[in-house]
């Protein structure tokens, strides 16, 4: 069995403009944008812009993606890049490969040394603390925490859903430093009556109106108090990325990206559920019940997303891969959140007979679960890769996407081609 390429073919034929830096790539992952569409105006010369140069004019912009590498930028007001699947196949996500979310426009301000956190409202003892306090005052974990965006997949929504038009790649487990959230509201002293948290950040809104945050989400607070939830300043080893929430965040890992808060600067106690932005209406939430496609759901009818459903990525091979080889490994990561994943099983026959895969326990509560598989294809040909999980209350992926009207949840089940020629 030899190794394949991991990288789509479509890529290696164009793979001398693809090469080098990601600036370059930009403009062909852009795939269908033209010039104008990202300049907002007409570019009466488009058509004799050599390929694979990036127009100066957004080069500045292209500064967001700095120390990232291979990401695909869907938007860059706010910013939005997700990492395509065969670039997240590390058992630990690097910081590189970590997808970014953002709502608003991040602070220009972001050093760790003069950073505060406040805790307060329904406490005993409000605080402010530095980073250096957190690291003094409580015990410092590392841990690896799997974050996925709650629209995670809506790009595939028939009808669409409005939002940014996620793939798969809005998902990561890198390795997180910090002090628990339990620790440091026990330190305040959590009065009774709390309901939820409320968390802020110094990022602002795309407006400029600096009286609105961009989103403030909260947390039950009986969740607040889970083991693995971190307020991190750490990593990977390394101080924050701007873009993933330097110098400090919360890091909340199986329940919606959004409620781990980057830039934080306060956390406070309430005795309602949080109403902050993205709290209310129709954000992060989905109907109460199952709906039809394209059908309108009463405002009434929507609730809060709590835990992320099961679901499995295939990162090696790459979708359209080649193979001589006829045996072939196909390995992934698999996650429920608050649960653990009980089997991965995978399929090349379109789904009639199924595989299980070998599949690790997570390195921590919170982790994803790494697994492989070899299949035997029979002979040269095309076909699908199909990946499914179930966690340990008998949750499954389905085929078809529950549909909702803001494209949540998506977790139907990952195929990738794969050609024996
Ligand atoms: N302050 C702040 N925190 C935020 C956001 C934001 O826009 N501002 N986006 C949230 C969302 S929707 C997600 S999915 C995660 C994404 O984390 P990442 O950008 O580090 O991947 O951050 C969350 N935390
Ligand atoms: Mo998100």
């Amino acid at each position: 069995m030899s190794e394949i390429s991991n990288v789509p073919v479509d890529r290696e034929e164009k793979g001398d403009q693809l090469q080098g830096a990601g600036r370059r790539r930009f403009l062909k992952t852009a795939g269908g944008v033209s010039l104008g569409a990202l300049l907002g105006m007409s570019v009466p010369f488009a058509r004799n812009m050599p390929s694979g140069i990036m127009p100066v004019a957004l080069a500045e912009d292209m500064d967001v993606l700095a120390g990232k590498d291979g990401l695909t930028l869907l938007n860059d007001r706010p910013v939005n890049a997700e990492t395509p699947p065969h670039l997240l196949d590390d058992a630990i996500t690097p910081t590189n490969r970590h997808f970014i979310r953002n709502n608003g426009l991040p602070p220009e301000e972001m050093d760790a040394d003069s950073w505060t956190l406040t805790i307060d409202g329904l406490v005993e003892k409000p605080m402010t603390l530095s980073i250096a306090d957190l690291k003094k005052k409580f015990p410092v974990h590392t841990m690896a925490l799997t974050i996925e965006c709650g629209g995670n997949g809506r790009a595939a929504f028939d009808p669409p859903a409005k939002g940014n038009q996620w793939t798969l790649g809005a998902v990561a487990c890198s390795n997180w430093t910090g002090v628990r959230l339990r620790d440091v509201l026990e330190a305040a002293g959590v009065q009774d009556g709390v309901v939820y948290t409320a968390h802020e950040g110094a990022d602002s809104h795309l407006s400029g109106d600096p009286d609105k945050l961009p989103i403030s989400r909260g947390l039950p607070i009986a969740k607040a108090m889970s083991d693995n939830i971190l307020i991190a300043f750490e990593m990977n080893g390394e101080p924050l990325h701007p873009m993933n929430g330097a110098p400090l965040r919360l890091v909340v890992p199986g329940w919606p990206g959004s409620c781990s808060q980057k830039w934080l600067k306060r956390i406070y106690l309430r005795d309602i559920v949080h109403d902050g932005p993205k709290m209310t209406g129709t954000a992060y939430r989905v109907p109460n019940r199952p709906v039809a496609p394209g059908e309108k759901v009463d405002k009434k009818d929507f609730v809060i997303i709590e835990r992320m459903p099961v679901k499995s990525l295939i990162t090696y091979p790459a979708t359209g891969a080649e193979t001589k080889d006829r045996a072939i490994e196909i390995r992934g990561h698999a996650w429920s959140g608050d649960r653990l994943v009980d089997h991965v099983e995978v399929s090349f026959d379109f789904g009639a007979t199924w595989q299980r895969a070998e599949l690790d326990l997570p390195v921590n509560v919170g982790a994803w679960q790494n697994w492989r598989a070899t299949i035997q294809l029979p002979q040269a040909g095309y076909y699908e890769v199909w990946a499914r999980a179930v966690d340990d209350a008998g949750e499954g992926q389905p085929h078809a996407i529950k549909w909702n009207p803001k494209g949540y949840l998506n977790n139907s089940m990952h195929r990738v081609a794969v050609k024996v020629v």
